[in-house]
């Protein structure tokens, strides 16, 4: 008997939401970066464990809305919650029960009516188990989460553990994708979240918030090769010249480290352009919020 369904990764912004999805489907299908709002829309990595097929659904932080982007990115995650059969909240080790967990946690009523909601304390590397044990206690005294998991995303301690509970709680059922099928995102979009993912890694301060990129041409050429056009929005002329960089030097970098991810995940050839081009309104634009995989109406 197969079983398959989905889980809903939620928490904070830079949880560990993106990086335990990752973990768990073998692959980097969503983006990671140190900084807060990495991920902008849901994206879906599939896992097999035995006979079951796990759809885990990576969504954007939970946070105090306010932007419209923000508001759309927000209404994307919950909206995942909604539609999953277990929810997994991210809660960071070290920052235990901040005010925005306390947010989530309010949220969570609804959500847990029509599935099951477990906890997973994540960078458990980072503390000692005293403080693991103190949160737990916390963490369960506020909210009735049906599973406490202990974890490190990136070290991957307890993720093995966690994968076959997992496992466990998907109804019976066909699978939902091919089983060597990892994403269901696609290829062009991945192509722009991993530009998207070394830019952000390359700028500092706000600025990674203020750009999107968009994969506009996608060719495939004779000899097996591709050649991929994207371009890079920014809202302000100044933004433009740091993304160039003296010289050019900040996009040929970027371009270059992107291409490199690229040839590695499609192990093939790719020939990456990157434009940049100023557009003061994207973030009121409907189209671009098509493109990043958001409801540009949720941002009302
Ligand atoms: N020490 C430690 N760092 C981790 C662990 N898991 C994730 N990180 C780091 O935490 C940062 C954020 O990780 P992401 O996976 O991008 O977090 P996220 O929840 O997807 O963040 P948003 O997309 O912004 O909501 C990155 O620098 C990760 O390398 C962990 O288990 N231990
Ligand atoms: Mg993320």
């Amino acid at each position: 008997m197969t079983r398959a369904g989905f889980i809903a990764l939620i928490g904070e912004p830079n949880a560990g939401k993106s990086t335990l999805l990752n973990r768990m489907v073998g692959a980097k299908v969503s983006i990671v970066t140190h900084k807060v709002q990495t991920t902008r829309a849901r994206i879906r990595g599939v896992a097999m464990e035995g006979e079951s097929q796990l759809v885990f659904v990576d969504t954007p932080g939970l946070f105090k809305p306010r932007r419209r982007l923000d508001r759309a990115m927000v209404a994307a995650a919950w909206g995942g919650a909604a539609d999953a059969d277990v929810v997994v909240l991210l809660v960071e080790a070290h920052r235990g029960v901040t005010e925005g967990v306390e947010r989530i946690l309010e949220g969570l009523g609804d959500i847990a009516k029509g599935r099951k909601v477990a906890l997973a304390i994540n960078k458990i590397d980072r503390v000692h188990s005293p403080v693991l044990l103190a949160l737990t206690q916390k963490m369960n005294a506020r909210f009735p989460f049906v599973e406490t998991f202990m974890i490190s995303a990136e070290k991957g301690h307890g993720v093995d553990h966690l994968r076959a509970w997992l496992a466990e709680q998907m109804p019976e059922g066909p699978w939902l994708y091919p089983e060597d099928q990892i994403a269901d995102l696609p290829m062009r979009m991945i192509a722009s979240e991993i530009t998207r993912e070394k830019l952000t890694l390359r700028l500092h301060q706000e600025l990674p918030y203020q750009l999107t990129v968009e994969t506009e041409n996608w060719e495939e050429r004779k000899d097996g090769s591709a050649k991929i056009d994207q371009v890079v929005y920014v809202m302000r002329d100044g933004h433009k010249g740091i993304i160039l960089g003296n010289r050019g030097e900040t996009i040929k970098a970027v371009s270059k480290a992107a291409r490199e991810e690229l040839e590695e995940f499609l192990d093939r050839r790719i020939h990456l352009f990157l434009q940049v081009k100023v557009r003061p309104n994207w973030l009121e634009e409907s189209e671009r919020y098509s493109e990043m995989g958001l409801n540009f109406k949720d941002g009302n």
